[in-house]
């Protein structure tokens, strides 16, 4: 009810980062294109295999005059996986802690991304090589009011080849993609999805330029490979913006979406790093990697410690848009008030002094327990995080945002949506 709401937009309120003004509104009016980026960890980034790099293109991007580069952003996804990315970043709530709200909440009311932008005048869309009923995507979708959702039913001439095991490789995903992208709108809001680079890396001999690993763990030595494949179509991608002109007036926002690798896998783990996997090592292998590239911004690379549950707001502020009014649980990476604690949904949390791991303290840059002295920041840290949660999940179960409507928020009517057309 409405004292539920009261602590949570308290809390919320208190939360709220001002907007950095170096950045707030760089990429004001601009389409905005987010590549999905499947199974994509941080540790990728500049690794090379054999002397070679394996992501030429994104490693790339970390030196982009245009681009910020975030080198210690985390996943804080649970069961929903790719879904909990994708809930996060919607709408800057966590994920459940069981199970996926994609599939048990789709019904609810929500101030996602997609309908806050609409009242500024922007067109959405999901594409998605796959089928569109996969983690409930045709329904809550209409719940966050994307104008437009392009599955598997809007790709055409697909070869067997074309198809990985959760849908359209990347690269002709892309290239299609891309072209119905030039027919959206303007100013669109958009989420490209990739699956090739999904768990067990299978990928057809032809279509790779890099060798495997060889630890002897199929999954770990395969993971490079379709890896690169990603890199390669991601690069392809940007190629088609500039050809198409969009480029100019479009902000690209790349995020991993969480681990590829479990730690069922850190035997072999331990052989691609050359290291242990301790604890304090294993939550290090968390980190995703997330670019957010805008024309004319002046970029660079940020070690600011932040996970998923931020993005929107960053997006939102860099778009120009205030968002004090509506309930989120991250904060804008960019502002001077920003906290860097990131809370994952096991109840553990990581900071750049502490990092929390099964109810044990670590000190990250030694790997052992923290000194007593630290103790009680420690704590504090961790009240802080399970509270966090405690909202969220609160405000999810309850569906609670059907009491609130922010300041000049037009409701969603998902009835109001279908799905059915794949043309504009
Ligand atoms: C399926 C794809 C994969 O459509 O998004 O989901 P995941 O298995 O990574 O949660
Ligand atoms: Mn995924």
């Amino acid at each position: 009810d409405s004292d539920d709401n009261t602590e949570i937009l308290n809390y919320t309120k208190s939360n709220f980062a001002e907007p950095n003004e170096d950045f707030f509104g760089a990429a004001e009016g601009m389409n905005v294109v987010y590549l999905h980026l499947e199974s994509f960890q941080t540790f990728l980034i500049d690794y090379e295999l054999n002397g070679e790099e394996v992501t030429p293109f994104l490693n790339s991007l970390t030196g982009d005059q245009n681009t910020l580069y975030f080198d210690n952003f985390f996943h804080q996804t649970a069961q929903g996986k790719t879904s909990d990315a994708e809930f996060m970043l919607e709408n800057s709530l966590f994920g459940l802690p069981k199970g996926s709200a994609f599939i048990t909440k789709s019904q609810n009311t929500y101030q996602a991304a997609p309908a806050i932008l609409k009242d500024k005048g922007y067109t959405s869309a999901v594409f998605h090589g796959n089928n569109g009923t996969f983690w409930n995507r045709s329904e809550i979708y209409k719940s966050f009011g994307y104008d437009y959702f392009f599955d598997i039913e809007s790709y055409e001439n697909l070869t067997p080849e074309d198809m990985a095991e959760y849908g359209v490789m990347d690269k002709p995903f892309f290239e299609q993609s891309g072209e119905i992208l030039e027919t959206l709108p303007e100013p669109f809001y958009t989420k490209l999805l990739t699956v090739s680079h999904h768990f067990p890396y299978h990928i057809n001999p032809d279509l790779t330029t890099i060798g495997k690993a060889t630890t002897g763990d199929p999954s770990v030595d395969n993971y490079f490979q379709t890896a690169r494949y990603a890199d390669e179509a991601i690069e392809q991608f940007f190629t088609q913006l500039e050809e198409s002109g969009l480029a100019d007036n479009t902000m690209v926002v790349l995020y991993g979406d969480h681990y590829g690798i479990s730690d069922n896998h850190n035997n072999a783990m331990e052989q691609i790093l050359s290291k242990e996997i301790t604890p304090v090592e294993n939550a290090d292998l968390q980190r995703v990697p997330l670019f957010i590239h805008v024309p004319g911004m002046e970029g660079g690379i940020d070690h600011t410690y932040g996970g998923q549950i931020d993005l929107l707001p960053t997006v939102l502020h860099m778009m120009g848009v205030e968002t004090e009014d509506y309930v989120q649980f991250g904060a804008d990476l960019l502002s001077e008030d920003h906290e860097e604690i990131v809370t994952f949904r096991n109840g553990d949390y990581v900071t750049p002094e502490i990092y929390s791991i099964g109810e044990k303290y670590y000190n990250p840059e030694t790997g052992l327990l923290i000194e007593d002295a630290q103790l009680e920041q420690a704590e504090k840290f961790q009240q802080q995080s399970n509270y966090e949660l405690e909202l969220s999940d609160q405000l999810v179960n309850g569906d609670l945002l059907r009491f609130y409507t922010p300041n000049g928020f037009t409701p969603i009517v998902p009835s109001d949506y279908s799905y059915q057309s794949s043309q504009v």
